[in-house]
């Protein structure tokens, strides 16, 4: 079969995650999709790839793809665009100096266009003021790096978690946030017993497999690792050598910390003496101890000092750099890292350098750069306030959609509703962000652009392109160049992004001489060959190494034998004193609102929202509340919820559940304009950002909640999808697609026939029912569903809701039309909510074969598929091992569990 295929397979990254698992992609044999599967020889996943990964191929559509320029909505040529681009910078940086312009990019460039974004800004234009979406992401870890190694360097690699006896997940949803690195450990854990250690206030699929959850209060990991610390220093944990010989400090952070008894402290922390002596116990004892960061620690007002409160713990054991042992930040985007080396954040210039004079000055001369920014420009939140004051004239946002992604989201909007001149490049039309722009560029997409990431192992991957760009996108990069010629600048003519790469490595390794760690020299002069078949290494690799060197193939770690990058070389201790989130729940304000993701979606949903597939597994934006807080605030189980601050408002599904603790509510990230009348979380989030790293508290705003006043409640699958006239009167809806046409949730205010109405237009739409406030309207095109939508009277719909999302669009016997009328399938017709979406495995399959003996995780797998790929949804097929057939049979909804 493989030899009859017409095209060959390339190998490239996934685009997701900061895991970076390799890919095998191809166009189809009818050259209408994408073909993709998991590289074995990728040395992140060996052949593995999570959900989002296998549905890559699904999300490539040319369906709402940006295609041409636009000039104010306009389609209008490249040249007009950019000439546009360069007259409206070159009158800002004239009349107004060069801070009045600014770029926000993304962790979501390949590095080839990071750099020539900063390379324009930082040397040609002269202002700092470019920064990117990992200042919501990564900036707490870079500053407390940079504090205890002099440098903003991972030491490990992912090796250290196959074998570690002891992973501590502190603030990380591994599990659904990074699967083939979650599934890793698992395997790793069946051989040698590695104990798991989940630190998150919710109990999350993460924490439903771990050996101990440690439900913290939120905010408080400082408070506990500061007496982990202090345990850890006065114990035989201790290593002296490595304290004397490679650290300096550890005195004064000892002397910071408040001590507090154990019972003090776990009143503060929310977590139980029996389990925090646990933990401290298995911290002490077992040497290969790998600490592994992410979100819950980095978006917080203290997310620098929660960095170094970790790393003190593993200076002063001297758990660092040696096989199963470090702290471990694991990145988000897929080019965070990349990012981050090539200078990406407002307060970096490129390959590991700051704005120290010597650094300006040496890049200054490599780049024959006129006009280098001597200082730190505005990081991404205060960036936006001087959009929103009127102090930037021009702006060009890449690859980031900072309108639905920014803390004050709202404001946001209103700020780029007052900028003079608004650019942005993505690669889809319905982006929120373009509908401010003055002018859109398309951008091309995974699978047409090449170029280099680097994932969280610091391991740079190629990814490479195998597909024709569509339309008339062109690459980040060239856009950049275009400006940069037009603009007069020298040295922007690179013909390719090998180019692009050689100029930056050779940078790397100009006058280093062992002053930055980030040195891949040795590629300076790869030729385009070597550079089109380079596989994936780890940094270092500097010039005396030869290009297929020494490190190549195995891993690599920084600072066991100390050699810092700190002025005296030594790793420094940082006193933590604890400070609290800076928002605090009020009687105005009771809950404390946590965000971040769920295990289909990436962000935005701007690629993720085109699959059906990965649009199953959970379909509508929800708020988890407890089930106190629920009762208390009269909201029922998947009734609607308003939470609303000074910030904003948004409306979501109550999903109440005691997997929230007491006081605080969860939200995802992810809905947008797009898919929901008012899901965009960030309207809500506080801008409170940490002062040292001026990342955002994402994870800690303060909101009220209140039942959303509807009379009715409907859903609906639909051919065709509702245009946003229809949707526009509703108090509620969320959007999303299935195999064959749209599924919908609606709610609202008024009769509820005449609204059903508007939702299934044909004329001789058929009602199917009345009565007991329960309303169903089909169409048919002859045999074929075109319409259906069931509504009831103040409650929340019951209906099989997977079972009518496979009917849209299909042919119907008339045994289901009667099924309809129920919103019910004949028995055995249905899978149930969807839980592994790489085997397309429902609920109501799992039970099944649950009821026919099927006792363990692996036997469901056996017996239907699930949780056989990728793996993560595996703890739901627990969960479902542990429930009765009535509690998920009472409503199939999202919240419904
Ligand atoms: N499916 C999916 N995977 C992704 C992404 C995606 O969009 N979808 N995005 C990628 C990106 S860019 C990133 S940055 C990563 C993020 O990966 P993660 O950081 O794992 O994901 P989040 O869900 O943002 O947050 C993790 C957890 O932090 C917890 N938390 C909140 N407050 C606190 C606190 O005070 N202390 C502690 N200890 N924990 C707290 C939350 O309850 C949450 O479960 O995921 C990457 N992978
Ligand atoms: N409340 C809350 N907010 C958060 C977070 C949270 O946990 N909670 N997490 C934060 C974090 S960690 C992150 S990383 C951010 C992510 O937030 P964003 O970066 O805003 O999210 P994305 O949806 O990934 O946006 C990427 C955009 O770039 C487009 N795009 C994709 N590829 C390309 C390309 O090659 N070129 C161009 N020009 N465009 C492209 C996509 O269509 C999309 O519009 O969100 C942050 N915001
Ligand atoms: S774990 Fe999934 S999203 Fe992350 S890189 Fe691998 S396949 Fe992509
Ligand atoms: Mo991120």
């Amino acid at each position: 079969m493989l030899d009859e295929h017409p095209f060959p397979e390339t190998a490239t990254t996934c685009p997701y995650c900061g895991v970076g698992c390799g890919v095998l992609a191809r166009p189809s044999a009818d050259g209408q999709r994408a073909e993709v599967r998991g590289d074995a020889g990728h040395p992140s996943n060996y052949g593995r790839l999570c959900s989002k990964g296998s549905a890559l191929g699904e999300t490539l559509t040319h369906e709402e793809r940006l295609l041409h320029p636009q000039i104010d909505g306009k389609r209008a040529s490249w040249d007009g665009a950019l000439d546009l681009i360069a007259d409206r910078f070159r009158d800002a940086i004239d009349t107004q100096g060069p801070d009045s312009v600014a770029m926000y990019v993304s962790g979501q460039f390949l590095t080839e266009d990071y750099y020539v974004a900063n390379k324009l800004m930082k040397g040609f234009v002269g202002t700092a003021n470019i920064d990117t979406n990992s200042r919501l992401c990564m900036a707490s870890t870079v500053v407390g790096h940079k504090r205890a190694f002099g440098t903003d360097t991972v030491p490990g690699c992912y090796d250290d978690l196959e074998e570690a006896d002891l992973i501590v997940l502190v603030g990380s949803n591994l599990a659904w946030c990074h699967p083939v690195l979650y599934q890793r450990i698992l395997a790793a854990r069946e051989k040698r017993g590695t104990r798991l250690v989940v630190i998150d206030p919710r109990r999350t699929s993460t924490a439903e497999d771990a050996d101990l959850h440690l439900p913290i209060r939120p905010g408080f990991d400082v408070r506990l690792f500061n007496a982990l610390f202090h345990a850890l220093a006065t114990s035989q944990a201790r290593d002296d050598r490595f304290v004397a010989l490679h650290t300096s400090g550890l005195e004064a952070a000892l002397e910071a910390i408040d001590t507090v008894s154990p019972s003090d402290l776990a009143a503060m922390t929310g977590i139980s003496d029996k389990d925090l002596a646990t933990f401290f116990g298995w911290f002490i004892a077992i040497d290969r101890t790998v600490t592994v960061f992410s979100q819950g620690v980095n978006q917080s007002s203290a997310g620098s000092d929660k960095v170094n409160a970790i790393i003190n713990c593993h200076l002063v054991t001297g758990r660092i750099g040696k096989p199963g042992m470090g702290p471990f930040s694991i990145t988000g985007q897929p080019n965070a890292m990349g990012g981050r080396e090539v200078g990406g954040l407002a307060n970096q210039l490129a390959s590991h350098m700051d704005f120290e004079p010597d650094n300006v000055s040496r890049i200054g001369r490599f780049w024959n750069a006129p006009n280098m920014a001597t200082r730190p420009g505005l990081k991404a939140v205060d960036l936006f306030n001087a959009v929103a004051d009127g102090k930037i004239k021009a702006l060009w946002i890449m690859a980031t959609n900072p309108v639905v992604s920014l803390p004050n989201a709202d404001k946001v909007r209103r700020a780029l509703d007052v900028c003079p001149f608004v650019v942005v490049s993505d690669v889809v039309s319905s982006a929120d962000t373009v509908a401010y722009a003055h002018v859109a560029l398309p951008a091309t997409g995974w699978g047409e652009k090449t170029g280099t990431v680097t994932n969280s192992e610091r391991r740079i991957s190629r990814q490479r392109s195998f597909l024709k760009p569509p339309g008339e996108c062109r690459h980040d990069w060239q856009a950049i160049c275009a400006v940069a010629q037009r603009l007069g600048y020298s040295g922007f003519d690179f013909a390719s992004p090998a180019d692009i790469y050689r100029e930056y490595a050779a940078l790397s390794g100009f006058e280093n001489n062992d002053q930055r760690d980030f040195d891949i020299g040795t590629h300076g002069n790869i030729s385009d060959r070597d550079y089109d078949a380079l596989s994936p290494f780890q940094w270092p690799l500097p010039a005396a190494t030869s290009p297929a060197g020494k490190l190549e193939g195995r891993s690599h770690r920084f600072f066991a034998d100390g050699k810092f990058y700190t002025p005296d070389r030594k790793a420094h201790f940082i006193a933590t004193p604890f400070r609290p989130a800076q928002s605090q729940p009020s009687d105005d304000l009771p809950f404390i609102l946590n965000t971040g993701r769920i295990r289909d979606h990436w962000h935005t949903m701007t690629r993720t929202g085109k699959s059906a597939r990965l649009s199953a597994h959970i379909a509508e934006p929800f708020l988890e509340v407890h089930p106190d807080d629920a009762k208390a605030i009269g909201v029922e189980p998947a009734c609607l919820v308003e939470a609303r601050n000074a910030y904003g408002i948004a409306r979501l599904r109550a999903l109440v559940t005691d997997r929230v603790s007491k006081g605080t509510v969860f939200a995802p990230m992810h809905w947008t304009n797009r898919f929901s009348a008012k899901a965009c979380i960030d309207a809500l989030v506080a801008p409170n950002t940490d002062p040292a790293s001026g990342q955002p508290e994402s994870k800690h705003s303060t909101v009220a909640l209140r039942p959303l006043k509807i009379d009715w409640q409907a859903f609906a699958v639909l051919t065709e999808e509702p245009d946003a006239e229809t949707l526009k009167p509703f108090a509620y809806w969320a959007l999303a697609r299935t195999d064959k046409g749209w599924r919908l949730e609606v709610a609202g205010i008024g009769d509820m026939i005449t609204a059903l109405r508007t939702i299934v237009r044909e004329p001789d739409a058929l009602a199917l029912s009345t009565g007991a406030g329960r309303e169903a309207i089909a169409s048919f095109a002859g045999k074929t569903l075109t319409g259906f939508v069931i509504g009831t009277e103040g409650a929340p719909v019951e209906a099989d809701r997977s079972w009518l999302a496979g009917l849209i669009g299909t042919d119907l016997q008339s045994d289901v039309r009667i099924g309809l009328l129920a919103g019910r399938p004949p028995i055995g017709a249905s899978c149930g909510r969807i839980v592994c979406s790489c085997m397309g495995v429902g609920s109501q399959t799992i039970l099944d074969a649950i009821e026919d003996g099927a006792a363990s995780v692996s036997a469901v797998g056996a017996a239907t598929g699930a949780g056989t790929n990728c793996g993560s949804c595996k703890s739901e097929i627990a969960s479902l091992l542990k429930v009765s057939l009535e509690t998920v049979n009472i409503s199939e909804h999202v919240a419904a569990e």
